[in-house]
């Protein structure tokens, strides 16, 4: 995968030279190019934002400068997926980065103050798939620590980065349910033990055991991600595990 990044503060991403990111970089399962913004930028002041038509607070940034940098970046052919990090776009999920996961060339549009002129967005839109993608309900100075959070992400998802394929099965969110609670060793630390079950060697105990861990942390955590999940998703067993802890679960809808 080839990632191109856009921002006026090309420093954030240093990070990205660290751990597993750099190390999927080395092995060549993934490129990172930055770019900052004001290198398309023409006049003594570098300027990349400007007051809001309509008026109002805050600066908008000027689509001349993201006009050029996108044209340069994006590819012909309509290979290329802009994601655009902010607090306006859809929430990002462990689906959508299976979905960005899978793309070949992904340019992060790392916008600042108000956020850039729409006609920018439009303009793009008209060669490339655009998506805008939200970290949650909150907001940040900018859309360079979404982009990071987006591509720690994604890199996990391509293969040969992540060690144990399993790991990704059984993470969170990969069933619509939180994981349970881990434990190494010591067996007993500061007086607190390991659950009896995780030393048992009982293979059929343990996974039930963790399967309820899943059920309940969730429950407690999250329950729109259990509301979410289709009927035929819980069994008799996590049906009453949950009621047994004193969740409701609503009834099946009947048929008529
Ligand atoms: Cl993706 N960008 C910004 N600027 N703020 C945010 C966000 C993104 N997600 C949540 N808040």
């Amino acid at each position: 995968m080839n990632i191109d990044i856009i921002s006026i503060f090309p420093d954030y991403f240093a990070p990205l030279e660290l751990s597993l990111i750099g190390r999927a970089r080395a092995l060549g399962l993934l490129t990172i190019d930055l770019h900052d913004l004001r290198t398309w930028t023409h006049d003594v002041h570098r300027t990349v934002d400007d007051t809001p038509y309509g008026g109002g607070p805050g600066m908008v940034m000027r689509p001349e400068p993201w006009g050029e940098a996108l044209d340069a970046v994006v590819a012909d052919g309509g290979t290329t997926r802009i994601v655009v990090p902010t607090p306006t776009g859809r929430p990002f999920t462990q689906a959508m980065a299976h979905d960005l996961a899978r793309e070949p060339h992904l340019v992060f549009a790392c916008g600042r103050y108000e956020g850039i002129d729409q006609r920018v967005l439009d303009h793009a839109a008209t060669t490339a798939a655009v998506s805008e993608v939200s970290l949650g309900d909150y907001v940040l100075f900018g859309g360079e620590v979404a982009a990071l959070a987006i591509i720690e992400a994604i890199t996990r998802l391509l293969p040969g980065t992540v060690g144990n394929a399993a790991s990704l099965v059984e993470e969170s969110h990969a069933a619509g349910l939180l994981e349970g609670p881990g434990y190494t060793k010591p067996s007993t630390w500061r007086g607190l033990a390991v659950p009896e079950v995780l030393r048992s060697g009982d293979h059929g105990r343990i996974a039930r055991w963790r399967r309820d861990q899943a059920l309940l942390r969730t429950a407690r955590q999250r329950p729109d991600l259990l509301a979410a999940l289709p009927e035929s998703a819980l069994d008799r067993h996590d049906m009453a595990c949950l009621r047994g802890a004193g969740f409701q679960l609503s009834a099946p809808d009947v048929a008529e």
